[in-house]
């Protein structure tokens, strides 16, 4: 792996990425639809709109790996989520195909599964419950990955990642907290490893809390170094002083699910 690219790289998560990554890769290459606010005159971007092919073939033309982290990174409305998310993630991968790239790493999320209930373990072999249109286009883009897999050879890593910070924020990120070198761990897998042909792996660290089996991530020598228990403290003192939600505490998906939740209304 010479050349990398990075979309989303002015998220919060592609921020901190850019530079947790410099130096593992001899060029990397970093795009969104907007410029990052703190780039540096080192560092190498072009900026598109995923929503256009032809901008995204221009942007991966060139490189041997994807780390697919742009689109919208919440709940939107369904014109937002189809644009950025579904349009956004088919061009990335048809041009990916196209233009000979051999590896995606695809940024999905703990919102593909989010309506599994927090007492039942899932390991990376259920059936996707997204917990909201976010979570359906992580679904799809998980899907497309196995499709370019299967069909045409692209080598394909799903990251259901589930909340990327320096520490984890409140009891429910107890359970799917991603420190961000673990992260990075993760992605060079993806990257990297020689045996990868389509995976899902949980992008968590190592948390007692977990809900999640990431054994297939273990199986590929992810060893994560962060473990949420350290930050129990903070954690819970930070959930107390959020307003109750039945729903939200019930599910994995937290308040993704309990947004616009109406499933008991009387028909
Ligand atoms: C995600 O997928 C979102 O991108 C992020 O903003 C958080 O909401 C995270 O999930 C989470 O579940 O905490």
């Amino acid at each position: 792996m010479q050349n990398i690219l990075v979309t989303g790289a002015a998220g919060h998560v592609g921020s901190r990425l850019r530079k947790l990554l410099k130096g593992t890769y001899p060029r990397l290459v970093f795009s969104d639809i907007r410029t990052p606010a703190d780039l540096s005159s080192n560092e190498e971007f072009l900026a598109a709109d995923l929503a256009d092919y032809a901008q995204v073939e221009k942007i991966v033309a060139g490189v041997d790996g994807i780390v697919h982290l742009g689109g919208y990174s919440i709940e939107g409305d369904w014109p937002t989520i189809l644009n950025a998310n579904i349009i956004g993630c088919y061009n990335l991968f048809e041009a990916a195909y196209r233009t000979r790239v051999k590896r995606v790493v695809l940024a999905s999320s703990n919102h593909a599964v989010g309506f599994y209930p927090r007492e039942k373990k899932i390991g990376v072999d259920v059936t996707v419950r997204p917990d909201s249109r976010y979570g359906v286009s992580k679904a799809f883009g998980e899907a497309l990955g196995a499709l370019y897999a299967d069909k045409h050879g692209l080598r394909v890593t799903c990251l259901r990642i589930g909340n990327v910070g320096d520490a984890p924020v409140d009891q429910r990120r107890l359970s799917i907290w991603l420190k961000p070198e673990d992260l990075v761990q993760l992605i060079r897998i993806g990257l990297e490893h020689p045996d990868i042909r389509f995976e899902v792996f949980y992008g968590c660290s190592d948390n007692e809390a977990a809900w999640w089996d990431n054994s297939n991530a273990r199986r590929f020598g992810y060893r994560p170094q962060g473990r949420a228990e350290d930050f129990r403290g903070q954690a819970m003192a930070a959930q107390a002083k959020l307003p109750s939600d039945p729903i939200g505490e019930r599910y994995q998906g937290g308040s993704f699910c309990s947004e616009e939740y109406d499933a008991n209304r009387e028909s």
